[in-house]
């Protein structure tokens, strides 16, 4: 369902630091109440759910209504979209690895996840986060999240959600992309392992991973083609077919070019890939939608505009059918 008929999930699960540190980059005050009307500019949207499948929430925004009383919950499913939500509770500093995390979240895990299948959730998801620098990641900090990551994968297919597995190896740096593959291929491998070992249903999961790319301040970029075969080569040596759907993130990628490259991917890879390849963006959608909100009313229309038209790219991506001139260049 997650990942059926060429849609995909939109991540709306931003923490109250993240939501307001975007916020606070474009003027928008950080309040509760802003980021309140923020997810109800969102959940609104228009036809959203012809080119969403699910939303992911966050623990605020999943208790929250609409200002005519209606809860979020209510209109995403009343839209067609699968609520998510996020369950880990962070990514924390590694005790003994300097500039390495480890992401929090397995205490109560059972518990929460149970509340959240009463409110209405469906699936859940889960982020490590993997940086690459001088003498890192380590294999201790590869060890401690893709066993974090299967452990909570099993106690959600015990309550009834379909895990998100997000392992995100991250842009910051000046690394090539043949290290973002390596890294990759020894993260999903690492992952892959633990999730066997924790007894996890691979047929019921959805893995959420970065794709291949260059370091963010690596002088050698890489074209559209080359981010799809890099990424696409680095899946199919380390994810099994059993799994049914791979959702990317976008990492702080421009829109336009997470669009191109999924669309690339799913071009160059249609007869040979088992999994469907969609997307699970929070940025890549929500962020040109945001910068013409800037927190006010009269903008509304207009950023539900920009937003479903990202969530009509990316559908298109999916196909292989999106091209620039979508974006009216
Ligand atoms: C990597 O972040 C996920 C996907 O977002 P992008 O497409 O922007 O990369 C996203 O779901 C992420 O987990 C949340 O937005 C941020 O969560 P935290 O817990 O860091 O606030």
């Amino acid at each position: 369902m997650l990942v059926a008929n060429d849609k995909g999930l939109l991540a709306m699960d931003e923490s109250n630091p993240t939501c307001n540190k975007r916020f606070a980059a474009l003027g928008i005050p950080q309040t509760l109440e802003f980021r309140r009307a923020w997810r109800e500019l969102i959940v609104t949207t228009p036809e959203l759910g012809e080119s969403i499948s699910g939303a992911i929430l966050y623990d605020e925004t999943i208790r929250q209504h609409q200002q005519d009383g209606t809860s979020f919950i209510q209109t995403i499913t009343d839209a067609g979209i699968i609520p998510g939500i996020k369950v880990d509770t962070g990514a924390k500093d590694m005790a003994g690895h300097p500039g390495e995390k480890i992401t929090e979240g397995l205490d109560r895990l059972r518990e929460r996840l149970n509340e959240y299948f009463e409110m209405g959730a469906r699936f859940a998801k889960w982020r490590a986060v993997i940086a690459i620098g001088p003498g890192i990641p380590s294999h201790a900090c590869i060890e401690a999240n893709a066993q974090a990551l299967a452990r909570y994968a099993a106690l959600c297919q015990g309550a009834g959600l379909v895990p998100v597995v997000e392992p995100e190896v991250l842009m910051e740096g000046d690394h090539t992309l043949e290290r973002c593959s390596a890294v990759t291929e020894e993260v999903l491998h690492t992952v892959f392992n633990h999730l066997y070992t924790q007894r996890v249903l691979l047929e019921g999961m959805i893995l959420k991973p970065n794709m291949v790319l260059p370091g963010l301040s690596c002088p050698v970029q890489a074209s559209a083609a080359e981010v799809a075969d890099a990424t696409v080569h680095s899946l199919l040596k380390t994810v099994p077919a059993a799994v049914p759907g791979i959702a990317f993130l976008s990492g702080g990628q421009s829109a336009e070019l997470a669009s191109e490259r999924l669309n690339a991917m799913n071009l160059r890879f249609k007869s040979r890939q088992p999994w469907a390849l969609a997307f699970s963006f929070a940025r890549a959608i929500q962020q040109p939608a945001m910068e013409i909100w800037q927190g006010k009313e009269a903008n509304v229309l207009a950023a539900q505009h920009a937003l479903i038209h990202r969530a009509r790219c990316n559908r298109a991506a999916r196909r292989g059918d999106y091209h620039a001139a979508m974006e009216g260049y």
